[in-house]
């Protein structure tokens, strides 16, 4: 039986998920979670009740958070493309990177979108302005670090890239990376062009109109 992924494709932290799937052309069911489908809505909450997206079922197991999927995925589909170095010293600046892109990129870009979809009254301005502040400093440094890395971490495709791929996609819609950071756009460029990414990217077009802060008219 192939694994059974929980998610939609619009989904930026699913779309992490989907990168490596793609990558390893490793087979799986897509349970798309989408308004009215009730019986995949009900799976999903009693295997989560947190109701976070992706969530993968595969080998007899559940696993959530999208890092922990992809180290499954590393572990029980390895294919061509390794996404975790086997040293376990060299995966550690992998692991960095994943950290840093979901801590200091996708957060506070699923920050600003989510206060997009508050009441004018309930809008936590404070909040997003840290958000934003953030991205800055975010950018910045990895504009730096990009400089000498045409991947994320080790220089090749890894989860880190993962964790990028939709992260830099979206952060760049709702707080554009200056034009000044030619190396950290560049690399959202790169993201772009991986054929994996570029699928799951033309996968989710349907849907963006649905984007809350209005989706820019590129990428
Ligand atoms: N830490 C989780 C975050 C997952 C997450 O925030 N997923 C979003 C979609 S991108 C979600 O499920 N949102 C639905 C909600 O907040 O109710 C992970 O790494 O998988």
């Amino acid at each position: 039986m192939s694994a059974k992924l929980y998610a939609h494709p619009f989904s930026s932290y699913c779309q992490k998920v989907l990168i490596p799937l793609y990558e390893n052309d490793t087979p799986f069911e897509l349970r798309m979670l989408a308004p009215g489908n009730d019986q995949v809505a009900a799976e999903h909450a009693t295997l989560w009740p947190l109701k976070r997206m992706p969530v993968l079922v595969d080998e007899g197991r559940t696993l959530v958070e999208a890092s922990i999927i992809i180290e499954h995925l590393v572990l029980h589909h390895p294919g061509p493309v390794r996404l975790i170095p086997e040293d376990p010293r060299v995966a550690l600046d992998v692991r960095i990177m994943d950290r840093f892109f979901d801590n200091y990129v996708m957060t506070p870009m699923q920050k600003i979108v989510g206060d997009s979809l508050r009441a004018a009254e309930q809008r936590d301005r404070h909040g997003v302005a840290e958000a934003r502040g953030l991205l800055d400093t975010a950018y910045r440094w990895l504009d730096e670090r990009m400089a000498r890395h045409k991947w994320a971490a080790n220089d090749s495709f890894s989860l880190a890239d993962c964790a990028a791929a939709p992260s830099l996609f979206y952060a760049d819609w709702v707080h554009p990376i200056d034009e000044g950071f030619s190396n950290a756009r560049a690399y959202r460029r790169r993201l772009l062009e991986r054929p994996s990414f570029a699928r799951a990217v033309d996968e989710a077009r349907p849907y963006r109109p649905l984007f809350p802060l209005g989706a820019p008219d590129r990428d």
